[in-house]
């Protein structure tokens, strides 16, 4: 059973009361559903174009509903991405928002607008369930205590989730902020510094292993495979990766059977297919184009089931659901698992048409999977190439829900509700890119046809891309790049000395909106708190 914190309930009474003063035929809000793969790239789903991997279940969303050709994520890594989605604001104008290892603070103050407080504060039940990869507690967190600040201080009632990722300790789940099934006699310590405990790694015991790594991920081994930071205590608590993605599953399924009679939110934070790609026997081998492409397929299984239980509880009908993914793919990220290569024989390419793929401000970095559906508004197989960012969902759910946000809200989201049900334009002048660096600035911007690259996406990128150069991505040089998305998608011809007016408009427009803290017009710069 799904325990609801008490806090659900009185945050329902509102939405009561005002369906109850409604006349009888007023429509009820929609649920809304948020499916964020991690990882997947815009050509991974094969309703976007000639990839190898067949993604029926997800082809089935665009069917029915709306599919977004320009659907960018704000950043080309996870936490970043998280961020923009969950508060609207991107990330790099914050400092300690870049990847975040699994025994780090907290990044979201509990005292912000964000995506499941505006649903929840419209009377909506709100959970999360997968990845959280926000950090944790307010200093480093004990496991072995419920930890807090987290999911559930941010707005969600519910909360079912891993700390930070597969490949980062610790590899156990938390429910409502406690690790689940710790035995308080086996406490957890966790450490990204130095070894805790005498549990082998795979930099001293590599023969332990059953998937090899071939860069960082040298520290404890948990079920064969050895992850980045160390990790001892909880084993009655350990997850086990090859049923880690039916468990989410499951826990998201009871949340919505649970639901029944209310308007609800899920953020399904679904894992596939980041490292380590170990997916359920069902799937190993079922692609032909290796273990990343048998996690796609694995998590095409999961939205079909996602999708079985909303239409056996008579919900789908009025029911958003939104999927898409935090950066672009990475075949080669850290383990030795014959993706890039398999992917390679099989001709399938995770970015599509798109140049470049995760750390990058490429397109195949940010231009991502963008599918919604919700059959009560949005017609069947439309296609838009409007421009939109996962930035936008904090808006978007408040102008669902009738709430306005106050200017410091969310303040580089837009309401994108006309693009998904009328086939509007994008509210959006221009739209913004960047993994957090050193100078609080974006490091790409797009705005209509445009697409100006100013510095790559950082030094991890560049060792990214360094280690593991795919054909068709030089490595980063620091000269600005410009390229003309219409004649250009694949960003293949610099324009930057052709157009040095276009260079320096984007570039002004860049630092302004760095000064100013926002990027909606009439926003605020939110507090920094
Ligand atoms: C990198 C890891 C990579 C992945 C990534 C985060 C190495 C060499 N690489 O540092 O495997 O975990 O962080 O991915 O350790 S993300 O999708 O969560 O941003
Ligand atoms: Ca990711």
């Amino acid at each position: 059973m799904i325990k609801l914190l008490p806090l659900a309930a009185a945050a329902l009474a509102p939405l009561g009361a005002a369906l109850a003063a409604e006349s009888p035929g007023a429509k009820r809000p929609p649920n809304v559903i948020v499916i964020i793969a991690d990882d997947l790239g815009y050509g991974d789903i094969s309703c976007n174009g000639p990839g190898k991997i067949g993604t029926p279940n997800i082809d089935r969303l665009a069917r029915e509903g709306l599919r977004l050709t320009a659907g960018y994520a704000p950043a080309s890594t996870c936490t970043p991405t998280r961020y923009g989605l969950l508060t609207g604001e991107y990330a790099w104008r914050k400092r300690g928002t870049g990847i975040l290892p699994g025994d780090a603070a907290l990044i979201i103050s509990p005292s912000r607008t964000t995506l499941p407080r505006v649903f929840r504060n419209a009377g909506y039940a709100t959970a999360v369930v997968g990845k959280w990869h926000l950090g944790l507690g307010d200093g480093k967190p004990d496991f072995n205590t419920r930890v807090a600040p987290g999911p559930n201080e941010l707005g969600f009632d519910y909360a079912f989730t891993m700390a930070a990722t597969g490949d980062r300790v610790p590899c156990v789940y938390l429910e409502n902020g406690k690790v689940v099934n710790l035995d308080p006699a086996d406490p957890i310590s966790v450490d990204y510094r130095r070894k805790v405990g005498d549990w082998p790694t795979g930099r001293e015991n590599p023969e332990l292993l059953r998937m090899k790594f071939n860069e960082g991920h040298a520290d404890t081994i948990v079920n064969g495979i050895s992850r980045i930071g160390f990790m001892t205590g909880g084993k009655a608590a350990l997850w086990d990766d090859r049923t880690l993605s039916d468990t989410f599953n499951a826990k998201a399924r009871e949340f919505i059977r649970g639901s029944k009679g209310r308007p609800f939110f899920l953020y399904y934070a679904a894992h596939e297919p980041h490292v380590p790609r170990d997916p359920n026997p069902r799937f190993v081998g079922k692609s032909g184009a290796g273990a990343r492409a048998d996690a796609v397929l694995q998590f095409d299984d999961q939205v079909a089931r996602l999708m079985e239980t909303l239409k056996a509880e008579g919900l789908d009908d009025n029911t958003l659901v939104i999927l898409s993914s935090d950066n672009g793919p990475a075949a080669a990220d850290g383990y030795a698992d014959a993706a890039l290569e398999n992917e390679r024989k099989a001709g399938h390419r995770g970015s599509g048409p798109y140049r470049g793929g995760k750390y990058t401000d490429f397109e195949g970095g940010v231009r991502m999977p963008f599918l919604a559906r919700w059959p009560a508004r949005i017609p069947a197989g439309r296609v838009s190439a409007e421009p939109v960012c996962l930035t936008d969902l904090v808006a978007t759910a408040a102008a669902l829900t009738g709430r306005p946000l106050a200017p410091s809200d969310a303040p580089d989201s837009f309401n994108i509700l006309p693009v998904l049900t009328d086939g509007a334009k994008s509210p959006a002048p221009y739209r913004l890119f960047g993994n957090p660096g050193a100078e609080l600035t974006a490091s790409a911007v797009r705005e209509g046809r445009w697409k100006l690259i100013l510095r790559d996406a950082g030094a991890h990128s560049a060792r990214a891309l360094l280690r593991n150069p795919p054909a068709d991505t030089p490595t980063p040089t620091g000269a600005p790049l410009l390229f003309d998305l219409e004649a250009d998608p694949g960003e293949t011809v610099n324009l930057a000395d052709k157009h040095p007016d276009t260079v320096k408009r984007l570039t002004a427009l860049m630092a302004e909106s760095a000064r100013a803290g926002f990027s909606r017009p009439g926003a605020a710069a939110a507090p920094r708190r």
